[in-house]
């Protein structure tokens, strides 16, 4: 069993990136709370962001402190869920959901010229961005393209937008927010396709998007078509994540009520992607989130679950454990070592 990466305050949802030939990992805050547990999550009631590196895997972790904090942010209300990360020109970004004044998720960006921050935020949202769980991908083999993935949609005027791609009846959908979907109604029926992630191209300098949102596919193997609704133990639920591994492309996310880590591979970041199978069973607690990334010559998944908290679902820890390709490229855990 692996153990928590930090044990001094709870750390959930790592999205594990190396700058400068460390490792960083930008994890969320999980604290304490008496709001009573609900399908909303308001139980997941986190206020500031802590910044962890580590100089080798199995080596000391630093906590750099509080990275950034909901007070200092304009446009936040509440609840600063998983983060994620990116460099370009020189500069470091942190990716962040929070409900807006509204109520609404947002994606928030926030700069620093150092990977631990402290972290300036922009005085408001990404605009046409609503979600949580933002992923951001810089495919440096290709051009250094960043994309942003998790978006829920996009949603230029505050009401909702056509996207620019038909649904499986050919009809235009609208991509208006609507949070019920997002938790236990959503979508359900015989040859209901499943919610698709989306993903959008961000501007070069980080802080807008700068192509319209387009839904993600991801594919059923056995039959081309996208997965259904109703496939409970495939289809994505939240918790994106992109990497690249020898020139493909890899979608992995939580399969949300079945807690499953689960991947897809394609040839673009845009997808479609194709299911390939799981990463990581369930751990103990309702979510299960994660970031898979290269360092020192190995590959790893970064994870958490409630074994410290004795599982309470909302107070979580970070752990680590290494991943194998095989030679089709399916990702395996690696033989727990030892200690
Ligand atoms: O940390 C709050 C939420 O729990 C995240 O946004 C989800 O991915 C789940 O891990």
């Amino acid at each position: 069993m692996s153990k928590p990466l930090v044990s001094h305050i709870y750390t959930a949802d790592p999205s594990a990136h190396v700058f400068n030939n460390k490792l960083y990992i930008y994890p969320s805050h999980d604290r304490e709370t008496d709001i009573a547990f609900n399908d909303n999550g308001d139980q997941y009631d986190m206020a500031d962001y802590h910044v962890l590196s580590m100089d080798k895997i199995d080596g000391p972790v630093t906590d750099h402190g509080i990275a950034l904090r909901d007070k200092d942010v304009p446009w936040v209300s509440k609840q600063m869920w998983a983060p994620d990360a990116a460099t370009k020109n020189g500069k470091f970004y942190l990716f962040f959901p929070a409900r807006d004044h509204s109520g609404i998720f947002r994606i928030g960006v926030a700069v620093s010229d150092k990977p631990e921050g402290p972290f300036t935020p922009e005085e408001n949202y990404i605009q046409g961005s609503y979600s949580i769980d933002p992923a951001v991908f810089v495919d440096e083999q290709a051009g250094g393209e960043a994309y942003l993935a998790g978006l829920r949609g996009e949603d230029v005027d505050g009401k909702g937008v056509d996207a620019d791609e038909s649904g499986p009846d050919g009809k235009k959908k609208r991509l208006v927010f609507d949070e019920s979907k997002s938790g236990p109604q959503e979508p359900s029926g015989e040859g209901v396709p499943a919610l698709c992630p989306r993903v959008a191209q961000l501007s070069d300098d980080m802080l807008s998007l700068q192509t319209s949102v387009k839904e993600v596919k991801i594919l059923a193997p056995e039959t081309g078509e996208l997965l259904l609704a109703d496939d409970h133990e495939r289809r994505f639920f939240e918790a994106p994540w992109l990497h690249r591994y020898k020139g493909t492309y890899y979608f992995s996310y939580s399969t949300g009520d079945t807690h499953f880590l689960a991947y897809a591979t394609g040839s673009s970041p845009w997808g479609p992607f194709t299911y390939r199978g799981r990463i990581l069973d369930p751990v103990l607690g309702w979510t299960t989130h994660h970031s898979i990334v290269e360092f020192q010559g190995k590959w790893y998944l970064f994870y958490h679950d409630c074994e410290l908290s004795e599982g309470v679902d909302h107070l979580r820890s970070v752990k680590v454990r290494e991943i194998v390709y095989d030679d089709e490229g399916a990702i395996h855990l690696a033989e727990e070592q030892k200690p």
